[in-house]
C-alpha cells in the first residue's frame, strides 16, 4: 500500500484525507512541517509554491491541500483568502457580507498538490458546487462547513457525517480525481 505524509496544521483535514484515502488504497500519515503560503490569485499556485518549499526541504512522497470557498456574488470572495477570512470575520462575517444579496450561490474548491519519487508532482482540483444558508447549521466538520450546502443535499457539511461529506465535497471529489491520474502514472496506486 502506498503511504504518503499529508502536510497541514489542520487535523480535521488529516481526518477526511486518512478516511478518504484508505478506501482509495493510500495510507495517509501526518508530516509536520511549515509552508510559508504565497500570495496568489489561484489555489493551485499556492500548492505548487508548498510543494517547492517542502521538496526544497528534502521531503519525499507528500501531499497538501489548498482549499476555499469562492463566492460570485462577492467576486470569488474570499477564494484564496479564505484561511485567513476564516480567522477573522469568521462564518458569521460571510453572512453579513451576503445579507440582502439573493444570489447565494457559492463553489468550494480544493487542489490537491503531491510529490512522489516514483511519478513526481501532481496537481489536481475538485469543486463542490452549492449555496450559502442564511444561517450556521450544524457542529460537524470545520471553517465553513456550517454555512454550506452542496448541490443535491439539502443539509451543511456541518450536518453532515464525514462518509456524506466526502460523497459531496470538494477534498472527496479531489481525492477522487488525485487516486485516478495516480493510478494512470503507476501501477501501484
Ligand atoms: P492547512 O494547514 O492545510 O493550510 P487550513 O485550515 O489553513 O490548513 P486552507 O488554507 O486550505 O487550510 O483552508 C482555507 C480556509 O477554508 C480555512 O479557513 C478552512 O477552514 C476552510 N476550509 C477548507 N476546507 C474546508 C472544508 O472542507 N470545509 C469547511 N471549510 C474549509
Amino acid at each position: 500500500m502506498r503511504e504518503v505524509g499529508l502536510v497541514t496544521g489542520n487535523l480535521h483535514k488529516l481526518q477526511e484525507f486518512q478516511h478518504g484515502l484508505a478506501r482509495l488504497g493510500i495510507k495517509v500519515r501526518h508530516l509536520k512541517v511549515e509552508c510559508d503560503e504565497i500570495q496568489a490569485d489561484d489555489l493551485d499556485e499556492v500548492v505548487n509554491g508548498c510543494l517547492d518549499q517542502i521538496a526544497a526541504a528534502g521531503h519525499k512522497d507528500f501531499i497538501l491541500d489548498d482549499s476555499g470557498l469562492f463566492i460570485p456574488a462577492l467576486n470569488g470572495f474570499p477564494g484564496v483568502y479564505s484561511a485567513y477570512v476564516f480567522k477573522t470575520i469568521g462564518c458569521a462575517g460571510v453572512l453579513r457580507l451576503l445579507e440582502g444579496i439573493s444570489d447565494r450561490r457559492a463553489d468550494f474548491r480544493c487542489c490537491i498538490g503531491c510529490q512522489m519519487e516514483d511519478v513526481g508532482r501532481l496537481v489536481v482540483t475538485g469543486v463542490s458546487p452549492g449555496r450559502v444558508v442564511m444561517e450556521e447549521r450544524g457542529e460537524r466538520g470545520f471553517g465553513y462547513d456550517p454555512i454550506f450546502v452542496p448541490d443535491g443535499a439539502d443539509r451543511t457539511f456541518a450536518e453532515m457525517d464525514m462518509d456524506e461529506k466526502i460523497v459531496f465535497s470538494h477534498r472527496g471529489a479531489a481525492m477522487r480525481i488525485f487516486v485516478e491520474r495516480l493510478r494512470g502514472m503507476s501501477k501501484e496506486v
